[in-house]
């Protein structure tokens, strides 16, 4: 093995970023800091040699650094509310699991993890429960995110394999994305897609019943209903056999079953009228895109979650790859199915068998499996029966059948659908162990065990992105406080169970070795020159089954399989044709199209869709520190149409509170020409850190899919109403407020925290009296120097601002009626600690004599450009176009995240 990346200055890491499934390699500089918390100060770029990136980075992997502070970290373990040594921590939680499993049975305990695991931490896992412990009971986030598209890989190709690769992006002459919304989910990946429309004149298409920032950039939008694209894509199989697009030899030669899918589309849809009335497209909509489709040879279909998180998510994968197998459309350069992944370490996951319904390393269960697993783990206790998935396996939490439950790198509190009802089993849970990098996240407050977890810097293993590419996440930074390994953790967990000898670890790359050697074990198809070549089982890296640590530290990202054959990986699945059924070809599937399973009703007259902003990551730990990526939305919202919004008296920038028969939460209302009526969309990412109530799983119905177990979080029914607070207001603070005082003070009904350089700001409403807000009172007590006040309660304004030591710390503005002053000026004094002993006058007006502008939003994340100043270049120089905004300023001219709405702002 040769392959040793070219060493980097004794100061740079080379290591991949931990947000979303591109995997983008980066290159983190380090220097010494004493006088920072951590110690360091870090710098972070795009690593040019990394085939994912190329060099470029989006916001997110942009701001990084300014995330790995060690601030809200959970530094030490901490069992019943008390700080203890590792020591008593694991022997609590190993007794703990022991005394659960001797009195209930293995099936009474569950692991809940995460595609954020690293694949060695996943592979531990896997093992302690499914080979040791003897249960099928761990199940993944992944659950959430990706298993429809496993499931439907599985049911096509006998495997789950993802066929492509990134080039593909740049060499297609269509691309069709599905529920993908990936200028801001995947935006170096939709990059290159947009330099194959400016290059080439490839088309981009997107299918997402909204219209997203990816429509701006795109070709052709079909907004079609929630939930139809099943019908759109039976009703494009339809047509392509209609207007004889089949590919008689690859069908013949490596598929099985299209006569019967092909019935079956055309049962469902047997013509174009049919599709629209199912779609809500018109048939001229519906037309256009399918004669691009039949026209373009290299058609590359990408999806994400509008098609997985569905109840016939598993259906639309399938009517997705039907079409390609039609037309022979795969395996090759610019076409093919695409599923993007969501996080770093989806694919990890699934190949280590993390999800309850898999054994280990690509196998499912059966007698040959469990034989095979046992033989090789070298235990008589493996799990023979898929354990419960992520849904079901609260459900069973609640129901009192699992006693206790370990969650690590997720938190489900808010992520799940019916999340009220996970809190309660969680709190009904007899053990609840959690492993986290914060201290402060929603599950947490569940938790009798807490066990600091290392974070992304610290951590040190692989990963794997969508295109099957394994990269290095190499450590750089020393652990927060007594944070250990994921890995590290159970496999002490393990031992303390009883099962030492299995679990002996010291390092990642013994566990990744022998993941390896799983991912080869008994692995040979056939015999002859091309047993290694062509295997059994899709997945392996047979390569790697005797790596050393050298190596493994310097290992290049590559592409699995990986063989002796293949030693520098393989870019396009699968190989020499042979799928991995059971005669190796590939199943068409027989599909009709289904609705949603909850129902829109009088009551609940709306469709609630969730997802994605383009500066936040999920449940905002780490991302909600970087004040960059906090000012793109300061609180949470729900986008209404206009015409829903005059329905339901509904003003933009008001409150809407929303309903379902699961929950409620009370937000924004961000009232949009462009969104489609009769569905609301609300990001995914606030939790009770950040706002009083606007979890959105909350509101979400817990339906799923029957075959991937997938719930549908992008179909919920629901109603809103307005709401109208007696006064609405903001704080801002040089110090972070206790949201405990927010949440025990009557006179508050909602809060919603922002994080902008070194200034807290709460935006707040209620309908008690604003005056005894305690907050008036805890600025009041703080202002030892200077007590700044304005009351006119005629004009219902009242505003107070506390000086000490000639700085700013903290003002609260009120309005009963009327507007409120502007923030930005009084921020900036915060933030950057101004002496405002010559501008007390004008503090209250939040106006100063500066001339410091009121910048509004940022747009550009990576470069730093704010709303006006793009609007005041756009008619002070008449500029017409995104690239002359870039030439200007910069904007939009790293990853391009950005450019629809700089286009909009056009
Ligand atoms: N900025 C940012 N990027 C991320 C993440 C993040 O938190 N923030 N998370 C990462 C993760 S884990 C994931 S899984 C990915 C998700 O990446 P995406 O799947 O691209 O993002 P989402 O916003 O969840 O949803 C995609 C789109 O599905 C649409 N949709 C809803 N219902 C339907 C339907 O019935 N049919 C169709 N065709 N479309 C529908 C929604 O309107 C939405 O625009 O993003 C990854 N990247
Ligand atoms: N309504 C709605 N709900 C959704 C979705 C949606 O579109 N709509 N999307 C779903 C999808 S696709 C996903 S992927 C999920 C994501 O949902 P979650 O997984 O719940 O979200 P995260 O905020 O990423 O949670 C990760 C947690 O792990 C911690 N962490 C990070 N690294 C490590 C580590 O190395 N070790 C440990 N022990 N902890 C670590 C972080 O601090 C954080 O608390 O949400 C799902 N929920
Ligand atoms: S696209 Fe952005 S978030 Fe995704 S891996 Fe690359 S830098 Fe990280
Ligand atoms: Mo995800």
């Amino acid at each position: 093995m040769s392959q040793v990346q070219a060493s980097v200055k004794a100061t740079e890491v080379k290591t991949t970023c931990p947000y979303c499934g591109v995997g983008c390699g980066l290159i983190a500089t380090i220097k010494n800091n004493k006088d920072k918390a951590g110690g360091y100060d870090v710098s972070v770029k795009g690593d040019e040699t990394h085939p994912a990136n190329k060099g470029v980075l989006c916001s997110k992997g942009m701001a990084l650094a300014e995330t790995l502070d060690h601030k809200d970290r959970l530094l030490h373990p901490v069992v019943d509310g008390a700080q203890v040594s590792w020591d008593d921590a694991l022997d609590t939680v190993a007794n703990g699991l022991k005394d659960t499993i001797e009195k209930h049975g293995a099936d009474s305990v569950a692991f809940y993890v995460s595609g954020q695991f690293l694949t060695e931490d996943y592979y531990v896992a896997n093992k302690l429960m499914k080979g040791f412990i003897g249960s099928g009971n761990i199940d993944t986030n992944s659950r959430l995110c990706m298993s429809s598209s496993v499931a439907g890989h599985k049911r096509a190709f006998g495997a789950d394999i993802v066929p492509g690769n990134y080039d593909d992006w740049e060499q297609c002459d269509l691309a069709v994305l599905v529920g993908s919304n990936a200028a801001w989910c995947h935006p170096i990946l939709f990059n290159r897609l947009l330099k194959a429309q400016k290059e080439r004149g490839a088309k981009i298409v997107i299918i997402d019943p909204r219209h997203t920032a990816s429509c701006e950039m795109a070709d052709m939008h079909l907004p079609l209903l929630p939930g139809s694209d099943v019908a759109l894509f039976n009703g494009l199989l339809v047509y392509l056999a209609k207007f004889k697009a089949i590919n008689a030899k690859y069908v013949k030669t490596r598929t099985n079953g299209m006569s019967k899918a092909l019935e079956s589309a055309h049962a469902d849809v047997p013509d174009l009228d049919t599709v629209a009335q199912k779609t809500g497209l018109t048939v001229a909509q519906i037309e256009e895109f399918y004669r691009l489709f039949l026209k373009n040879e290299r058609a590359l279909t990408i999806y994400s979650q509008g098609v997985n998180q569905s109840s016939s998510g598993t259906d639309k994968v399938n009517a997705i790859i039907n079409c390609h197998l039609f037309t022979g459309r795969i395996s090759k350069p610019g076409m093919g199915p695409f599923s993007v992944t969501g996080q770093p370490n989806a694919m990890g996951g699934r190949e280590v068998g993390g999800l309850a319904n898999m054994l280990a390393a690509h196998m499912d269960f059966t007698p040959e499996t469990i034989d095979l697993v046992s033989r090789f783990w070298g235990s008589d206790n493996v799990a023979t029966k898929p354990g419960a998935k992520a849904v079901d396996m609260f459900d069973k939490i609640d129901r009192g059948e699992i006693k206790a439950v370990w969650i690590m790198a997720t938190n489900p509190a808010v992520s799940m659908p019916n999340a009220n009802k996970v809190r309660r089993a969680l709190d009904k849970c007899p053990l609840v162990i959690v492993s986290d990098c914060m201290d402060n996240t929603d599950s947490m407050k569940y938790a009798n065990v807490k066990l600091p977890a290392m974070a992304w810097g610290e951590k040190n293993g692989t990963v794997t992105n969508s295109e099957r590419r394994i990269s290095r996440q190499r450590s750089f930074l020393k652990p927060a406080g007594e944070a250990k390994a994921d890995w590290w953790i159970m496999t002490q967990v393990a031992k303390k169970m009883g099962f030492g000898s299995h679990f002996n670890y010291s390092k990642p790359v013994d566990i990744y070795r022998e993941h390896a050697q799983l991912s080869t074990f008994e692995n040979r198809y056939g015999n002859g020159k091309d047993a290694d070549f062509i295997t059994r089982r899709a997945f392996t890296i047979g390569l790697h089954a005797q790596i050393i640590e050298h190596e493994y530290d310097g290992m290049p990202p590559l592409q699995w399989p990986l063989t002796d054959c293949t030693p520098y990986g393989m870019a396009r699945m699968p190989n020499r044709g042979e799928f991995f059924n059971q005669n190796r070809k590939a199943n068409f599937v027989a599909i009709r199209h289904r609705a949603p399973e909850n129902k829109l009703e009088r009551k609940y007259p709306l469709v609630l869709n969730s997802g994605r902003i383009r500066d936040q990551w999920h449940t905002m730990s780490r991302t909600g520190k970087s004040a960059k990526l906090s000012n793109q939305h300061a609180e949470p919202f729900a986008n209404i149409s206009r015409q829903d919004a005059a329905e339901f008296n509904i003003q933009d920038g008001g409150f809407v509170e929303i309903n379902s028969k699961w929950g409620q939460a009370l937000v924004r209302a961000h009232v949009e020409d462009k969104q489609v009526s009769g569905q609301i969309f609300m990001p995914m990412h606030w939790t009770d850190v950040y706002t009083s109530k606007g979890v959105i799983g909350a509101l979400v119905n817990p339906a799923t899919d029957a075959v991937s177990g997938q719930p549908e979080l992008k179909h919920t029914p629901v109603k809103i109403t307005t709401w109208t607070p007696k006064w609405h207001g903001y704080f801002i603070s040089d110090e972070k407020i206790d949201s405990a005082m927010l949440e025990t003070d009557e006179n508050i009904e909602y809060w919603a925290y922002n994080y902008q350089d070194g200034s807290h700001i709460l935006n707040l409403a209620g309908d008690g009296a604003c005056e005894d807000v305690k907050l008036v009172a805890q600025l009041k007590g703080r202002s030892g120097d200077k007590l700044l006040s304005y009351v006119d309660d005629m004009a219902g304004q009242y505003r107070y601002a506390s000086i000490v030591d000639n700085r700013l710390e903290s003002c609260f503005m009120i309005a009963k009626k009327g507007g409120l002053p502007q923030r930005e000026w009084l921020t900036q004094l915060i933030s950057k600690r101004i002496d405002v002993s010559d501008k007390t006058n004008f503090i209250l007006s939040g106006v100063g004599q500066d001339n410091m502008p009121n910048l509004g939003p940022i747009v550009c994340a990576c470069m730093g450009v704010y709303q006006q100043q793009i609007i005041d270049a756009i008619s002070e120089h008449d500029l017409k176009t995104v690239e002359q905004v870039g030439a200007l300023l910069k904007a939009g001219t790293n990853c391009g995240s950005c450019m629809s709405e700089i286009k909009q702002l056009l």
